[in-house]
């Protein structure tokens, strides 16, 4: 898994080694700031990092902050037992949806899956073509249409199919450019519609692809997606072509949505499950010394296991608190909800009243095994 991350984060780590050759145990605030900034993470999100953390930073002390970014309450949309489960997939031309799909269509086939395939990017010719070529390569059935066709006609063909055919998997493809911005945004909602109407429940799962080559400037591309359709979740692409890795941390901060994955090249078997502690570790192993221990006591806050949690639990329930979820506790008194984070130093689980001072913390030495 770490080394997928390397491979895809090269050019980033590069660049970060370049401004920053000597590897530490600490770093101070400002140098950060430099490193952060260098690695395309965006000014605000950088300028929020620094302030929680004190002059000399450790290795751990960041590991918590930068990976606190990706955590928020959100639904993850995991490919359940629908037959079929229908992915719908938007971004802007030359993101690398069609690229994506042949990949996911290669990990759904690795898992034993049936998958289909539905051409509804009907705007161009070469966009049938090339999704057809992928549908040959891999051996995946796909259903399209004539350019200029109705794209929503294929989606219904193809979950169609699918359906009848007792399939698992249909993956869609879909137009990034219209003649306008309002023709996209109707033509999405009406695929989604016609999805629904060939399956109801369909579309399963939303996923926007973005090319990680933009930077941040692509979370601006997203928020116009995500205001035609609802989007479930990111696929970022191309990682592995530019040194702009740290735009994963703005995109999580600004979109609050899942990322699924992470492109990592051209071939289908270039899409890596994206792991939030991976891909800090990577960032920081540019910047500090091997961690030398895992985490203080050996517990790591963000990922308890089964035995810690347990333990947390205890806690909690000794003080009237029911863990609700990974950031949220009732109060059983009262019923009131409260979030739960782990604080910067990744020391101590503190629970938050509505105007942020603590009201509880617990020491995470309590939840060592
Ligand atoms: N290096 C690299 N190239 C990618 C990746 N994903 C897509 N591409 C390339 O980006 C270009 C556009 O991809 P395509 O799938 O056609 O984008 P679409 O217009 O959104 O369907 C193609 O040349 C792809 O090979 C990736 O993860 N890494
Ligand atoms: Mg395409």
């Amino acid at each position: 898994m770490f080394s997928f991350f390397k491979k895809g984060l090269k050019k980033t780590v590069e660049r970060i080694e370049e401004s920053a050759p000597v590897k530490r145990e600490k770093v101070s605030k400002e140098e950060l700031e430099d490193l952060l900034l260098e690695a395309d993470v965006a000014y605000e999100l950088v300028e929020r990092v620094i302030d929680s953390l004190p002059e000399q930073v450790t290795r751990l002390q960041l590991y918590n902050t930068l990976v606190s970014t990706f955590t928020y309450d959100v639904p993850r949309i995991e490919p359940a037992d629908e037959r079929p489960f229908v992915e719908l997939i938007v971004g802007v031309n030359g993101a690398g949806k069609t690229t994506t799909i042949a990949k996911l269509a290669q990990r759904y086939k690795n898992e034993g899956l049936r998958v289909l395939l539905g051409a509804s990017d009907t705007f161009r010719a070469a966009a049938i073509e090339q999704l057809k070529s992928w549908a040959e390569r891999l051996d995946v059935p796909i259903v399209y249409t004539k350019q200029g066709h109705d794209p929503s006609a294929v989606a219904f063909d193809a979950i169609s199919s699918a359906k009848a055919k007792g399939f698992e998997r249909v993956i869609i493809d879909t137009a990034g450019r219209l003649h306008t911005q309002k023709n996209l945004s109707e033509e999405l909602k009406k695929i989604v519609r016609v999805c629904h109407k060939a399956y109801e429940g369909a579309p399963h799962r939303k996923i926007l692809i973005l090319d990680g080559t933009q930077g941040t400037s692509a979370v601006n591309q997203a928020k116009a997606f995500k205001e035609m359709i609802d989007i479930d979740g990111i696929i970022i692409t191309k990682l592995d072509g530019t040194a702009k890795g740290g735009a994963l941390f703005s995109i999580a901060d600004e979109l609050k949505l899942p990322i699924y994955y992470v492109g990592v090249g051209e071939k289908a078997e270039d899409l890596i499950p994206f792991d939030a502690s991976a891909f800090v570790n990577t960032i920081l192993d540019a910047i500090y010394v091997e961690q030398t221990q895992e985490a203080p006591h050996g517990v790591d806050a963000h990922n308890l296991t089964d035995a810690q949690r347990a333990k947390l639990e205890a806690l909690l329930d000794a003080d009237g608190f029911d863990l609700l979820s990974k950031h949220f506790v009732t109060e059983r008194s009262t019923g009131e909800t409260y979030r739960i984070q782990v604080n910067t130093l990744g020391d101590r689980f503190e629970i938050l009243a509505k105007e942020g001072h603590v009201l509880k913390s617990y020491d995470t030495r309590l939840l060592a095994e």
